[in-house]
């Protein structure tokens, strides 16, 4: 039998190819990377416990190459083709994100690895957004729109006859998948020349810079890549420090002792010469690069909660108040590993110490009592998805200042699904499943 190469290690070569793409591109991004890097090395120089928790936990070696991205498509056979393409890297669909409401004219799930072991491996994620040309008012722009992308091909023509030959033969020999990556990075490179004229471009702008950002151009260009850091408020006051202007404030929830969720940050959107199809020069701010902090994975119960004080804290333009009252408002969100598992507001992974292979106890005893006794550890699930505030804060930091108007349109998943070709997967379910697997590997009930 032939020998394949895994969809980890595609998914890892991929996410390096594009990485080294985008700090070509965007040498900012570079910086970046550099800067995330020193944070977490003194992260980890200062706290032994940290370093010996995510060594035991297996979630060390994922933190160098951790990055997400982020990409729009304008049409339903572009995102049905990218399942096709993430699939094979191990790639599937979680989470579903309408930010509509939010006055972003899109929908949007994240391509991710969904098994513990793959996401140890490497977690690389795109979120990615589908343009919603039905909220475009005026219908001969719409119309004009549609055949822009009706026209134009995303891929090319090796990327689709490799995709059709791994649904045949079921992988890549090492040959092929150096291909596979070669050409699948295509998709995603940024064109300065635009397949519109300058009128076309504009009316599209007019409407919304994130309709003419998704239509004018030959491919979906990775618009940024975000490294993870452990300390993103050293980080965000670090940046200006290398010349990046870091965006206001801090999206997501406060520093806390056990961090939850995602806290993100981002820097604005670089102004890039593009050249119109008509001749003529202009200009397009797009891309731009993110820094994240993960923590853990909240429960439905945890997630209301985080919700509501959320919505209760609102936001603000200083970042250091807007912490400050965030601060103040979460102090109601319990901000210790046994309470949050105790009133079952995050995610947890058990597994046995030596002592606790060796000792045994019953099925039913107290998982707390087990920690207590040095038998069990309870590792925090780390958040892999996003949240649809911190993202539409995101979108609107690199869609100007001026204020956006809201689109009222209803959620829409299930016409998200239609486009996409399947359902997106609940990311609840996943990580519900990955802790009752822990417990029964650890013998517990
Ligand atoms: C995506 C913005 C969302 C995040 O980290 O929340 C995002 C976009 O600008 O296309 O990447
Ligand atoms: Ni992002």
């Amino acid at each position: 039998m032939q020998k394949f190469v895994s969809a980890d290690a595609l998914r890892e070569r991929f996410s390096q190819a594009m990485s080294a793409m985008y700090q070509q591109e965007v040498p900012q991004y570079g910086t970046l990377l550099t800067l995330v890097a020193e944070v977490n090395q003194q992260v980890l120089a200062q706290d032994s416990a940290l370093v010996e928790r995510l060594t035991a936990a297996d979630e060390l070696s994922r933190l160098s190459v951790e990055r997400h991205g982020a990409i729009r498509v304008g049409s339903a056979q572009e995102l049905n083709t990218l399942r096709q393409l993430f699939a094979i890297m191990g790639m599937y669909p979680v989470g579903y994100y309408d930010l509509a409401p939010a006055g972003v004219p899109v929908h949007s799930t994240a391509f991710r690895p969904v098994a513990a072991d793959a996401l140890r491996r490497n977690p690389f994620r795109l979120f990615t957004s589908l343009l919603r040309l039905e909220l475009i008012e005026d219908a001969a722009l719409r119309q004009k729109a549609q055949s822009i992308l009706a026209a134009r091909e995303i891929f090319t023509p090796r990327c689709l006859a490799l995709i059709e030959l791994h649904q045949q033969q079921g992988g890549f020999d090492e040959q092929t998948a150096a291909e596979f990556v070669r050409e699948a990075l295509e998709t995603f490179r940024w064109h300065r020349q635009t397949t519109v004229d300058r009128a076309t471009y504009y009316a599209l702008h007019q409407q919304h810079r994130l309709i003419a950002d998704v239509v004018c151009f030959p491919g979906c260009h990775i618009n940024h890549l975000t490294p993870r850091t452990l300390d993103i408020d050293r980080a965000q006051a670090l940046m200006p420090e290398r010349g990046i202007v870091p965006k206001a404030i801090i999206e997501g929830p406060p520093r806390r002792q056990v961090p939850i969720l995602l806290r993100q940050t981002s820097f604005k959107a670089l102004e890039e010469p593009v050249t119109f199809c008509d001749g003529g020069e202009g200009s397009h701010t797009a891309r731009f690069g993110e820094i994240e902090q993960r923590g853990v994975a909240l429960t439905p119960a945890g997630r209301q909660r985080y919700d509501s004080l959320l919505t209760q804290a609102g936001s603000g333009s200083d970042n250091q108040q807007h912490q400050q009252h965030l601060a103040d408002i979460f102090q109601d969100f319990p901000d210790n590993e046994r309470l949050l598992r105790q009133q079952q507001l995050a995610w947890f992974e058990y597994r046995l110490t030596e002592k606790g292979r060796q000792q045994g106890f019953p099925p039913d005893a107290d998982k707390e009592a087990l920690i207590d006794q040095g038998l069990l550890v309870a590792d925090p699930q780390i958040y892999e998805d996003f949240l649809p505030v911190s993202a539409a804060g995101i979108f609107q930091s690199n869609l100007g200042e001026q204020a956006q108007e809201s689109f009222s349109a209803a959620a829409s998943r299930a016409s998200f699904e239609e486009a996409l070709g399947g359902a997106v997967i609940d990311e609840m379910t996943l990580y519900e499943a990955r802790q009752t697997a822990s417990l029964q590997r650890c013998g517990l009930s």
